[in-house]
């Protein structure tokens, strides 16, 4: 259905903002509504389903349990990444990530480190719409199929390249980053490394984990914990890309070892093939 309206979003006339900040202060698209509104719609009818996350809302949304099922879930999820590639029909995405609920949680959930999650993917709206899907030692893709409604699986047991030559980071901070990083920015410079930046974690970790390299978003001046989100942006991507046979640090540890404090809490990111995660690392 996202990908549906991404397609006709101009056509339909839902590009721009509708006028207002989501909770991080950030002006919310008119898609960004209409994805988060999909996914609510789906996820909060869906069996099991009985915590949601969304970076859209500023709470947890409790499901109602269903009682068909005995098995729980909370689900997390970016409903559209990269939302400032919408205006120019660049890629975007959807990023979830999935945990096993115990227990009864009406009303009252904790939030859980990423090495708890069961599954985590994303969906990249780019010239064909992909499904990436990580599970318990397996990342797979799935291609949609637009003329039968269908993902059809195209690959299985991914593994990013252990290393490559592409650096994903907004370099229009480089001055404000810590100067580990840019003394790595320096060395990628040197060995004739190629950037590149989408703009949208979704395609740019994407490239990474297909062609080999690192997606960074240090600390800067104006976002001191790093910009991007724990819990429905960072964790998903740690998991996959770990699976995946790659790393998923902070500069302070692993990703998904870190304990969540806040639904909407950031930290910085460090992600990709083993080998330019571990030159990064040194560099701290
Ligand atoms: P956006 O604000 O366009 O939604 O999630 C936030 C995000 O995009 C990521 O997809 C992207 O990697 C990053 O922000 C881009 O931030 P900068 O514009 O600061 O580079």
């Amino acid at each position: 259905m996202i990908s549906g309206k991404l397609k006709r979003a101009r056509l339909e006339d839902v590009l721009g903002d509708v006028g207002r900040e989501n909770v991080q202060g950030e002006v919310q698209q008119k898609l960004d509504v209409i994805a988060n509104d999909i996914l609510m719609q789906m996820l909060t009818g869906r069996d099991g389903v009985v915590v949601l996350g969304s970076e859209e809302d500023e709470r947890l949304v409790f499901g109602a349990r269903s009682g068909v099922t005995d098995e729980q879930f909370a689900v997390f999820f970016d409903p559209l990444d990269g939302s400032s590639n919408l205006d120019v029909a660049g890629g975007v995405g959807t990023i979830f990530s999935i945990y096993r609920v115990e227990g009864d949680v009406s009303g009252d959930y904790t939030l859980c480190p990423g090495h708890e999650q069961i599954a985590a993917g994303y969906f990249l709206y780019g010239s064909s719409t992909l499904l990436v899907l990580a599970t318990a030692g397996d990342v797979s893709m799935f291609v949609l199929d637009p003329a039968v409604g269908t993902f059809f699986r195209v690959a299985t047991g991914m593994q990013i390249p252990a290393q490559g030559s592409i650096y994903s980071v907004n370099e229009a901070n480089l001055d404000s980053f810590p100067d580990g990083f840019k003394r790595y920015i320096a060395k990628c410079h040197e060995a004739g490394a190629s950037a590149r930046y989408a703009g949208a974690m979704v395609a740019d970790v994407h490239r990474v984990l297909l062609k080999g390299g690192v997606f960074l978003y240090p600390p800067t001046a104006k976002a001191p914990n790093g910009k991007l989100r724990l819990m429905y942006e960072c964790n998903p991507m740690a998991k996959i890309v770990k699976e995946a046979g790659g790393r998923a640090e902070t500069g302070n540890g692993e990703i998904m070892d870190v304990t969540p404090t806040a639904l909407h809490q950031r930290v910085p990111v460090i992600i990709g093939s083993p080998e330019n995660v571990d030159a990064l690392l040194s560099e701290l």
